[in-house]
């Protein structure tokens, strides 16, 4: 990944010894403990080394951040509890915490009573870095956030920053924080990413596959009964000319009958990166008695929760460039920017959409309720469906109303998928077991297209058309930055 780094960037990864640029909320509790190097040559270590010879000034500061913990947390033996009020403190790992998804989820879990840890290795913000994009959001350090999460609500948040791919290092953070239950966000989850060239390919395949793998064995080894809970994707599906059922179909075949995983087409080698995961964990739960829930997330969209709307500092990510962004999100801030709508070729495209509210409700439900063990149990987890020609009326629609000038224009699918299919996806297992979805609105359009306008001066428009090809991935090594 060298041709990535060879770019003129300087990535300094804080251990809260840089001062705050904003009103800084002192916390006099939470502060690094220990400050531990990682070594190791994991593929995320190979990235950064890379990145130190390549004549970058790279400072990695890899800290493993310990808040002091409650005596009176004890193991929950409950199986099945309610999704609002956990009976006991609960220790939830985060994989993926400083992420879009992740840290909406960690703030959401710890607010509810959780104990949380967050496990990351920041390598987002490096691809961030990298590609020369930035999130919408201005989006303070982890350890910032952290610490003005602290201030407001008193809540510890445990912090271990390292590669789940280094199993050395996710063995401390097992040992050293005991979960219940782990949430693993902490993959590479762009399509595009996976598919600029070989090496982004090779690395979303590697990261994921065997970040996934090292974390069965910790469970394996260090947390017989803790709780897999991971984020799978729609798009292990493809989209198949029959209904999508919930992880398992029913086939009767030559006069038998079995219920068998649901067949998996994926379209990127990242969807293919979530296949391969599940596959891994069906068979660690039948070999080794392993509990999991795979989340079948459809595409998120929306930045704010009840949590991260506390304070500035909390604010999460928002991703609007051609590599990171996702659809609904896209489109609303280049309806802000007087951007016309990237439809990606016919606009047929239909997939499974859900609010970011809807995610972190949806981990705390299957937290709450967890498989047994052995059991391999898979929710899709999406409220409502949609083509990329209806939420690109509906974007319009919204942005009239409050003044703007919102034109589509049809951009050739830089993907190899059905622009004109059937999409008819089962999801009623979440909803069994409590959800309440937050249905796309127009007040939902209205606050997503206001805050976009709010940040527009953010924006940078040459980051918006799309600039990876699917047919034109390459062994070559490519640099897609303007
Ligand atoms: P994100 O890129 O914002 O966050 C992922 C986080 O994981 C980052 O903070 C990154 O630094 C961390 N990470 C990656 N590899 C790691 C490793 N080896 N070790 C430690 N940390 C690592 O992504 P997101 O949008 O929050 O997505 C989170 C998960 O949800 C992903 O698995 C993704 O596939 C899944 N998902 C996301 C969406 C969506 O629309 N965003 C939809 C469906 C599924
Ligand atoms: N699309 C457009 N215009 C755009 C962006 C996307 O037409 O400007 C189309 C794409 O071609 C695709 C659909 O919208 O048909 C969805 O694309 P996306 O970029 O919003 O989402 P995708 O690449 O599928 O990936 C996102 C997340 C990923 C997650 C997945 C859920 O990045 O982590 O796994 O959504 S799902 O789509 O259900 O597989």
């Amino acid at each position: 990944m060298a041709h990535l780094l060879s770019t003129s960037y300087s990535v300094k990864f804080s251990s809260g010894c840089k001062p705050s640029t904003k009103p800084l909320i002192q916390d006099s509790v939470v502060f690094p403990k220990s400050v531990t190097f990682q070594t190791s040559k994991t593929p995320f270590t190979r990235l950064l080394l890379q990145a130190q010879r390549s004549r970058s000034n790279c400072t990695v500061c890899a800290t493993t951040l310990s808040a002091s913990r409650e005596a009176s947390n004890e193991p929950s033996q409950g199986v099945h509890q309610s999704s609002s009020e956990p009976s006991k403190s609960k220790r939830v790992m985060v994989i993926g915490g400083d992420g879009y998804c992740g840290w909406a989820t960690a703030l959401h879990l710890s607010k509810k009573g959780y104990e949380v840890a967050i496990v990351d290795s920041l390598v987002r913000r490096l691809f961030d870095q990298q590609l020369g994009i930035d999130s919408l959001t201005p989006i303070s350090s982890i350890h910032d956030r952290l610490r003005c999460w602290k201030a407001l609500t008193g809540k510890s948040i445990e912090l271990y920053i390292g590669d789940i791919c280094d199993f050395e290092f996710l063995t401390d953070a097992f040992k050293s924080f005991e979960p219940e239950a782990v949430v693993h966000f902490g993959e590479q989850r762009s399509a595009p990413y996976s598919m600029i060239d070989r090496s982004r390919a090779v690395y979303t395949q590697n990261n994921n596959v065997i970040g996934t793998l090292n974390v069965l064995f910790a469970i394996k080894e260090f947390g017989e009964q803790c709780h897999l809970v991971k984020l799978g994707t729609m798009g292990e599906y493809g989209t198949p000319n029959i209904d999508i059922e919930e992880g398992y179909i029913t086939i009767t075949h030559n006069g038998r009958t079995d219920t068998l995983p649901y067949p998996k087409q994926a379209s990127s080698f990242y969807h293919l990166s979530k296949v391969h995961d599940s596959n891994n964990i069906a068979f660690t739960c039948k070999a080794w008695g392993i509990r999991a829930t795979d989340l079948n997330q459809g595409v998120v969209y929306g930045v704010i929760t009840d949590e991260t709307e506390m304070h500035e500092e909390l604010i999460n990510r928002l991703d609007y460039d051609g590599v990171f962004g996702t659809a609904l999100n896209r489109f609303c801030v280049q309806a802000a920017v007087g951007h016309p709508l990237t439809v990606y070729g016919k606009g047929g495209q239909t997939r499974g959409y859900l609010d970011i509210r809807d995610t972190v409700q949806c981990v705390e439900i299957a937290i709450a309720n967890p498989a047994q063990a052995g059991e391999f149990r898979v929710f899709n987890q999406f409220t409502e469906q949609f083509s990329v020609n209806e939420l690109a009326a509906l974007v319009t629609k919204a942005g009239e109303k409050l003044g703007l000038d919102v034109h589509t224009t049809s951009v050739p699918n830089p993907r190899v998928e059905a622009e004109e299919h059937y999409y008819n996806a089962k999801h009623t297992k979440l909803i069994e077991l409590g959800l309440k979805p937050h249905l796309l609105s127009d007040s939902l359009l209205d606050s997503l297209l206001n805050f976009a306008v709010k940040y527009e001066d953010r924006v940078d428009k040459k980051q918006i058309m799309p600039s990876v090809s699917w047919r034109k991935i390459g062994a070559k090594p490519k640099t897609v930055a303007a």
